[in-house]
């Protein structure tokens, strides 16, 4: 194929066609930055002078007052108090701080390592693992009263600190043996066993009553309540044995708890650990609640046990406290 002829054009208007484009956006690049450019700048077409930028402020001497009033400044940030953790329970009861003994335990290590809190009366419904208690601390939610501890020694203190292998082996059982067996022989106690209800019942109905159930109302949600707690003992296995054979259990849970609780001021001695907040509201719980039973007759024999509990009870729970 021919190629068509090309008709003579000077060099020039060639180049100038071929970047014309190129040509356009560098003038309008120039224009915008000669706008936008300080005036100096546009004047001279050259970037300041560093001896014509704004100096560097001097520092500031060490011993100069202005030095000293904003390291007080930091000081006092970082000293501030800490505003306090809010436990959400469900409500005082029998002179307990709560009738769950997982909020009393929280409660417990909140006051044994002296972190300030504030007890709120919460709802299990709209709790993060529809259970109480949980905490609310710098905009965080934590639920489970044993990851409520472990927030609480990471966060703020630890109580276990130095603790040996062989003392936190026991602890780990000892709060197993309470939280996840003695507490179904205590809610039997309470909710299974007629004569427990009978004396917990009227402070519980107390509670949804104040939870905004209307009275009318109440007997209803109580008895459907306590149907649902007796369901949840049975199908973990407790509320299938009879009455006497939960308090038999429950006192071999007592008399193996007095026996490793010796006559030390705290479970592992002189100094509180987070176990006592695992061991105490189980304790106080029985001695407190007025429900005449063989729980609380062989509890009262324990001396150690009576006195742990009372001491505990006298120095961080005195009464107006809570
Ligand atoms: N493992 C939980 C147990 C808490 C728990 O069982 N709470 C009970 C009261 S003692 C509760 O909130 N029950 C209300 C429900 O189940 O709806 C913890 O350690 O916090």
């Amino acid at each position: 194929m021919q190629r068509r002829e090309q008709p003579a054009q000077p060099l020039a208007w060639g180049f100038a066609r071929r970047h014309r484009f190129t040509a356009a956006v560098a003038l309008a690049r120039a224009a915008t930055l000669s706008t936008l450019m300080p005036t100096r700048w546009r004047q001279h077409g050259e970037k300041l002078q560093p001896s014509e930028k704004k100096p560097r402020p001097p520092p500031i001497p060490v011993d100069s007052p202005r030095r000293k009033r904003l390291l007080s400044a930091r000081d006092l940030w970082h000293a501030a108090p800490m505003p306090p953790v809010h436990v959400y329970g469900f409500g005082p009861s029998f002179g307990l701080p709560d009738a769950s003994p997982f909020v009393v335990k929280v409660l417990t290590y909140l006051r044994l390592a002296g972190i300030d809190h504030k007890l709120l009366a919460g709802d299990a419904r709209k709790a993060p693992k529809g259970k109480l208690p949980y905490i609310e601390d710098g905009g965080q939610k934590i639920a489970d009263s044993s990851f409520i501890v472990e927030y609480l020694r990471k966060t703020y203190k630890d109580l276990d600190a130095g603790q040996s292998v062989a003392e936190r082996a026991l602890a780990t059982a000892v709060k197993s043996m309470m939280e996840e067996h003695f507490y179904f022989v205590l809610l039997v106690a309470r909710w299974v066993d007629d004569r427990g209800w009978q004396v917990i019942g009227p402070g519980f109905g107390e509670t949804i009553k104040k939870a905004g159930v209307p009275g009318f109302a109440a007997p209803f949600v109580m008895s459907m309540v306590r149907k649902q707690v007796v369901q949840t003992a049975h199908r973990q296995g407790m509320a299938r044995h009879s009455i006497a054979e939960v308090e038999e259990i429950g006192i071999g849970l007592i008399d193996a708890l007095a026996e490793l609780a010796g006559e030390r001021p705290y479970f592992f001695g002189s100094e509180p650990r987070s176990i006592d907040a695992s061991v105490f509201p189980f304790v106080w719980s029985i001695l407190g609640t007025p429900i005449a039973g063989r729980l609380q007759t062989q509890l009262r024999s324990k001396a150690n046990l009576v006195s742990y509990c009372e001491r505990i009870r006298d120095q961080y729970f005195a009464p107006g406290s809570f």
